[in-house]
């Protein structure tokens, strides 16, 4: 969009407070058709403007973009030592690259990168992750745990547990967790998780835990190919939520689960993070680099890899795979 073109569209809005424009009158004043203006209204809606479109009335705007608020985040945030060094940028390739590059320069335990948009979000095994400008959480979490190597992955398994608390805390909704990481409501992915961990020999440097959170997108600002897969908050309950809030009630949640880990380990987490998996006691196809297994989801083990019981009746480790419901 011209910048001309798009300063005169929010003066028509600013000069006319909580009232609606029709689609007409908005190209008369800028001299352009209604289909050029309908294209910058959407612009404007991909950029984190509320817009209203209501028949017969026009265009609204309810809101500019709401930025995360570093600030916001940690007033009256209790916890000791989750999100009490936070960096805060608009626009970043990948948080986990900075993550990785801040653990290398020694940040503390705890420390959070967070940005309003990825250009490069990062998905397991190569794949992306979309992360539009002011819709999501992108962060990512720095943790310098002193347990065993392997036990690395239970930390992705006690993230998603926090995730889902938080975000019930904060929305009333309650997400499923599909084995090893996603988040899902009403069968579509609302939240992806991805551990990358710098380790030396047998000891763990740091674990970054990336957490990707759909809050505020709709249903267009996905690229055609995730639309049928993916959802968001918004779209689940019709609301706009805050996302600084929604960072502050998964970091008290984090804080919580992993004092518990750190001091009674990971059972406790087992048992939690069952209750909210969705594919335990029923029949799924676990897609690994050595084909398809299918079989019965029986639980994790306390190094939360997934047990699978195939039509034999004999059970097997699945340790890394995407699961088909
Ligand atoms: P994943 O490999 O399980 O999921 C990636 C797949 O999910 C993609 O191939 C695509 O099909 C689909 N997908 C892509 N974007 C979205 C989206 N926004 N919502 C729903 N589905 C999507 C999951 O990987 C791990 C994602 C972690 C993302 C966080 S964001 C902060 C941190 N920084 C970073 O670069 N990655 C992490």
């Amino acid at each position: 969009m011209s910048s001309d073109l798009r300063k005169r569209l929010l003066e028509a809005f600013t000069s006319r407070p909580d009232q609606y424009i029709s689609g007409q009158e908005l190209a008369n004043v800028l001299g352009c058709s209604r289909t050029a203006i309908w294209k910058h209204i959407e612009e404007l809606r991909k950029d984190g403007f509320a817009l209203e479109a209501v028949r017969k009335k026009g265009y609204r705007i309810l809101n500019g973009p709401k930025k995360i608020i570093p600030d916001e985040i940690r007033f009256g945030l209790k916890t000791k030592s989750i999100g009490r060094s936070i960096y805060y940028e608009e626009t970043v390739e990948s948080t986990q690259k900075i993550a990785h590059k801040l653990s290398i320069e020694g940040a503390e335990n705890g420390t959070l990168v967070v940005a309003e948009e990825q250009l490069g979000g990062k998905g397991r095994l190569n794949r992306q992750w979309h992360s539009p400008k002011f819709k999501g959480i992108w962060m990512s979490l720095l943790l310098r745990p002193n347990i065993p190597l392997m036990h690395a992955p239970q930390l992705t398994l006690l993230t998603a547990v926090a995730v889902v608390q938080g975000i019930e805390e904060i929305t009333g909704v309650q997400a499923q967790i599909k084995w090893p990481n996603d988040l899902l409501i009403n069968g579509k992915k609302v939240t992806g998780i991805l551990t990358e961990m710098q380790a030396e020999s047998d000891r763990i440097q740091s674990v970054i835990i990336g957490i990707g959170i759909n809050v505020n997108q709709e249903l267009g600002d996905y690229p055609e190919d995730i639309q049928s897969i993916a959802t968001s908050l918004a779209i689940e309950t019709k609301e706009i939520w805050n996302r600084a809030q929604i960072i502050q009630a998964i970091l008290m949640q984090i804080e919580k689960l992993y004092t518990l880990f750190l001091e009674n380990g990971f059972y406790p987490i087992k048992l939690l993070w069952e209750s909210y998996a969705v594919s335990i006691g029923k029949k799924v196809t676990a897609r690994t680099l050595a084909g398809n297994m299918q079989g019965i989801a029986l639980g994790i083990t306390d190094d939360g890899v997934l047990l699978l019981k195939d039509e034999n009746g004999e059970t097997h480790h699945i340790y890394s795979a995407d699961i088909l419901i």
